[in-house]
């Protein structure tokens, strides 16, 4: 499975672990990357110096390849793109915004850039401002979600820009992989997938909620304030949605959700915390080992290649 982004981010299979805020910490990170993926660590709105202490925990876990995900909307945002580049990270992704202030500053520094779009204008933006490739992530996903498809959207931003593409949003087996492929990706990113790792640091509560998941439990709330998340449907996001649909305000809904994501993957709160998972969280039937996901999505990928394409 080499591809352009195998190439260009030195690993050995086109597989990265998305960088989901509270759950993707070193040790997630490092195992991914250990077992031939890109990890990655979620910087979410942690403050600069956490990220350091990430990053160089990471590094005494693993020599291979690692990057870091920046949640654009984090107050925290200018100084965890230095720390990027004064920990010499070789990859960063970002996501929930535009990253162009940071370019130059990255790129100069050898950084591999990497921007988390959902639509092809932001696509062909951040090819223009210098991204290395681009993460097309489709509103299956979970957390903060964009409006279109993965199915429609991966096709579209690939016609649109000369750069590769990586698709997201649905993906959680071989098959998601291999249809990435066909619509012209030239890697995948997984989130939810990777949750149900051993290695992944998360209240077992929250693996079990998504074990237990089936196709139509997740919920997006959040879409009258702008910004969309989609997670596990549950008590918080039953008053969120009830709430939002009598005309709550902004502050109102604010408080339902403050804290919610932490509350459910530290204190393993799955009800009234912010479980954020994808639409594929129903496919996902057992907790397994980096290594294992990983080595299973490329047989299973492999095997439906040589089915098509027997040559
Ligand atoms: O960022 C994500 N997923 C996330 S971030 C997150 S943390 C959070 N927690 C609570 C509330 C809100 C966020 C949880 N999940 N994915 C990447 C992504 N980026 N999806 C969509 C976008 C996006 C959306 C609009 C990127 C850019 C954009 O507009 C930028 C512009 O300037 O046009």
């Amino acid at each position: 499975m080499k591809t352009e982004i195998t190439e260009l981010l030195g690993i050995e299979y086109p597989i990265i672990q998305g960088g989901m805020a509270w759950v993707a910490e070193h040790h997630l990170a490092a195992a991914v990357s250990n077992a031939g993926g890109l990890g990655l660590i979620g910087a979410a709105s942690a403050p600069a110096e956490w990220v350091r202490q990430q990053v160089q925990e990471a590094k005494k876990l693993t020599d291979k390849p690692f990057g870091v995900n920046i949640m654009l909307m984090s107050p925290y945002a200018d100084d965890v793109a230095k720390v990027i580049v004064e920990e010499g990270v070789q990859v960063v992704t970002t996501g929930a915004g535009s990253p162009e202030k940071y370019m130059k500053m990255w790129k100069e520094a050898g950084v591999k850039v990497i921007p988390v779009v959902a639509s092809v204008a932001l696509a062909k933006r951040m090819e223009r401002c210098g991204a290395d490739a681009v993460v097309a992530e489709g509103c299956e996903s979970g957390g903060h979600v964009g409006e279109t498809t993965t199915m429609a959207l991966v096709p579209q931003v690939v016609d649109a820009v000369s750069i590769p593409v990586i698709a997201a949003g649905g993906i959680a087996d071989g098959r998601g992989v291999a249809a990435a492929f066909m619509l012209g990706a030239k890697g995948v990113q997984l989130g939810t997938r990777f949750v149900v790792t051993e290695e992944a640091v998360v209240h077992e509560n929250y693996k079990e909620r998504i074990l237990k998941a089936k196709d139509i439990d997740t919920r997006v709330t959040g879409k009258s304030a702008g910004h969309p998340v989609r997670a596990l449907r549950n008590e918080m996001t039953k008053k969120y949605l009830s709430l939002e649909n009598s005309g709550a305000t902004a502050e109102e809904l604010e408080l339902l959700t403050l804290g919610g994501l932490r509350k459910a993957v530290v204190e393993g709160d799955v009800k009234n915390g912010s479980v954020m998972a994808g639409q594929i969280a129903g496919l996902i039937k057992e907790k397994m080992t980096c290594k294992e996901v990983i080595e299973k999505l490329v047989q299973e990928a492999e095997g439906r290649f040589r089915e098509f394409m027997p040559q």
